[in-house]
């Protein structure tokens, strides 16, 4: 009778769990994000900002929401295990891309990462989001700037693509592009990252809709 009751106790309390990967440069805050995400939601808190190394590698994290549990993969960012990131992607569900607003040196290193990512045919119909963290410092570049700097940078590849007569990037991806969400946040502060949670939140309970029907 217990076992019974325990599993039904189960049943009616089951909460669906969606995987959320975090990817993006080494250095961009994703580490960081995601151990302020736990502090957040979780009762016991994630590592403080001055604990977090470079990630070789894998974090993972969980956070219980209403009726769902959202399991993050912070994905190591470092050139040589970025080729560990399409493995993860047959089986997420949303994917987060962390750029630092801060580092305008790197920018354009990111966005060639961000297109490639794009360009995988798992990703396409998948909740993306781009975060530009790093908000608190008055260096960084606003979320409107970050979106005109990503646009500015795949119209300069588009009209090069065109001069080589390469392929010119296809319309699943700029459609892709012109709807794409970009959201501020601070990984150290935490400001913005309810938002951004709020929207994982509703993106995957909607595409799994999608999917089902
Ligand atoms: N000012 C500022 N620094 C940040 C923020 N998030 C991360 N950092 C710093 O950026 C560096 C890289 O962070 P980390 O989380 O290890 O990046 P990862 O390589 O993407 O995991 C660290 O020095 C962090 O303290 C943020 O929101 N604001
Ligand atoms: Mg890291």
């Amino acid at each position: 009778m217990y076992h019974l009751l325990k599993g039904f106790h189960e049943y009616v309390t089951r909460k669906e769990e969606f995987s959320v990967i975090i990817i993006g440069l080494d250095g961009a805050g994703k580490t960081t994000l995601l151990e302020r995400i736990k502090t957040l939601y979780n009762d016991t808190p994630g590592l403080s900002p001055d604990k977090i190394g470079p990630t070789v590698g894998q974090n993972t994290g969980k956070i219980a929401l209403p009726s769902t549990i959202l399991q993050f993969f912070d994905l190591g960012g470092q050139r040589g295990i970025r080729n560990i990131w399409p493995k993860y992607y047959d089986d997420c569900h949303a994917v987060v891309y962390v750029i630092d607003a801060e580092d305008r040196e790197r920018l354009g290193e990111g966005w060639e990462v961000f297109d490639t990512v794009l360009s995988a045919p798992q990703i396409l119909g998948l909740p993306l989001l781009l975060l530009a963290n790093k908000q608190d410092s008055s260096n960084s570049l606003s979320v409107e700037e970050i979106r005109n700097d990503y646009e500015d940078w795949y119209q300069r590849k588009i009209e090069s693509a065109r001069r080589d007569r390469q392929d010119d990037g296809d319309a699943a991806r700029r459609e892709r592009i012109a709807s794409l969400d970009v959201m501020g946040v601070s990984a150290i502060e935490g400001t913005g990252v309810r938002s951004a949670i709020d929207w994982l939140f509703l993106r995957v309970q909607n595409s799994r809709r999608d999917h089902s029907s």
